[in-house]
């Protein structure tokens, strides 16, 4: 063999070995995902405008009764806001709020400058000035609006909305109808309690109400016909609360988790839906059926609390026939047995628990105060460190649950994919914005980074957020 041929060979060899790890590591997942998933939506050019005021409104949220509430345009939640896939959505956002404020956009792979975060992605908006929002969402589905400063207040009092993307190329059902789920901490007249960062809530599971809405009201009915087969969009506003919706007799399948369609589509029955997680379920009537469905949260209990009905009434109807619209999305879990790329832990320090005795006995005693906050990886925001990623990159980040708590970790600007719970693989089959880590678990997420920018990483329960719980992920060009 002469010195070229050993040459060529050395360099062949070299590059299968490459291309051999290249095979078995992220290039490849980043194609198949680049492939379908970030293909950019035409534009229709419909654009939507409106007009959101923020503002503190007294208003009911069950019969004979009125509280404080902040609201958008009077009433909580605020608009609807539904599109089609394609449409440009334009909101000028007015505060009259005796505070600054701003609206994020739940889900939504918005730019970087429309995402709503004050003091990151843009200034608050003071009292009596303006901001306009205006993107074109690059995904159908079901999403929402909230407020994102103070949140432990401004959304306890009632300032979000849904904002539902629809996918023309899907079926569509007779009935379409989106459930904005929400607890409220009330007294015996209905009043929302004003301690909206009592420091029991922030130490354990943040702000839970006793008081159960759908769509900002009680004893929501949604009347269908036998045979009459529905999509129910249902969506976690609440603070804190966990739901586990049960459905009684019914038996729906879940279409989309967090907004995009899941692979393949499973019973709804035992889904955790955590605060910020949306579910869309596909549920049929079945046609000899007549009186109420009580359709119910048992996450706390194993007898189901009412949230809502679903009122059976008039003639039976010809179901439908349709496949339930599904879509195979490109499986980022391929990523899931390559080595974290950033690991984050969360604790709860708490100055009461290091001090010793005496210095506990004069907090106790009220004569000094006890700081506490929730950190990650020993920082609470806005000191905590920023994860970084590369555009394009798959990304595993593990998240390791050092505290007695729920928390559901939410991402801006990015979905990710669950790939395990205590080291234990899961397959789900479908992303998500939002998920829930028990108390002492260990998650690994697998992150598609496509969109540039410094996105939040933090906790949904709104006071642990507000106590320090929020970290910054740069997707970098
Ligand atoms: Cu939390």
């Amino acid at each position: 063999m002469n010195d070229a041929k050993v040459a060529v060979t050395l360099a062949a060899l070299l590059l299968t070995a490459v291309a051999g790890v290249l095979w078995f590591t992220r290039p490849i997942d980043t194609e198949l995902a680049a492939a379908t998933y970030i293909e950019p939506v035409a534009s229709t050019g419909v654009v939507h405008e409106y007009r959101l005021v923020a503002a503190p409104t007294t208003g009911s949220l069950t019969e004979g009764t009125e509280t404080d509430l902040w609201t958008y345009n009077g009433a909580t939640p605020g608009p609807e806001i539904r599109i089609t896939h394609g449409d440009t959505v334009r909101v000028v956002l007015e505060n009259n709020l005796p505070e600054p404020t701003s609206i994020h956009w739940h889900g939504i792979r918005v730019p970087h400058a429309m995402d709503g975060v004050p003091g990151l992605t843009q200034a608050p908006v003071a009292p009596g000035e303006t901001f306009t929002y205006e993107f074109t969402p690059p995904d159908a589905g079901t999403y929402w609006y909230h407020s994102h400063r103070r949140g432990n207040e401004q959304l306890a009092r009632g300032l979000y909305g849904a904002l539902i993307v629809e996918n023309p190329a899907e079926p569509t059902y007779a009935v379409d109808e989106v459930w904005l789920i929400d607890d409220w901490r009330v007294d015996d007249q209905g009043t929302l309690d004003p301690d909206f960062a009592s420091s029991a809530d922030v130490h354990h599971s943040g702000r839970w109400g006793e008081l159960f809405t759908v769509n900002g009201a009680t004893g929501t009915e949604l009347r269908a016909a036998p045979g009459e087969r529905i999509r129910l969009r249902l969506v976690n506003t609440a603070n804190a609360r966990i739901l586990q919706p049960d459905f009684g007799a019914l038996d729906p399948v879940v279409i989309a988790m967090d907004g995009l369609p899941v692979a393949r589509a499973f019973s709804a029955h035992g889904v955790e839906l955590a605060p910020g997680n949306r579910m869309d379920i596909d549920v049929t009537i079945p046609s000899d059926a007549s009186g109420e469905f009580s359709i119910g949260d048992f996450f706390t209990g194993i007898t189901p609390t009412e949230i809502a009905r679903i009122v059976v009434d008039g003639d039976p109807v010809a179901t439908p026939d349709f496949e339930p619209p599904t879509e195979g999305l490109p499986d980022w879990s391929l990523a899931a047995d390559d080595p974290a790329d950033h690991t984050v832990t969360v604790t709860l320090y708490s100055e009461f628990a290091e001090a010793d005795a005496d210095e506990q006995e004069a907090m106790l005693a009220g004569e000094r105060d006890a700081t506490f906050r929730w950190e990650l990886n020993g920082e609470a925001w806005p000191a905590a460190e920023t994860l970084t990623a590369d555009q394009g990159e798959l990304q595993k980040i593990r998240i390791i649950n050092d505290s007695g708590q729920f928390h559901p970790i939410h991402l801006h600007g990015q979905f990710f994919q669950l790939v395990s719970r205590n080291d234990v693989r899961v397959s789900e089959g479908h992303y998500r914005d939002t998920v829930l880590m028990s108390a002492f678990e260990t998650i690994e997420i697998v992150v598609g980074a496509y969109d540039v920018g410094t996105w939040m990483l933090h906790c949904h329960i709104q006071l642990h957020a507000e106590f320090g719980m929020a970290m910054l992920y740069e997707v970098r060009p």
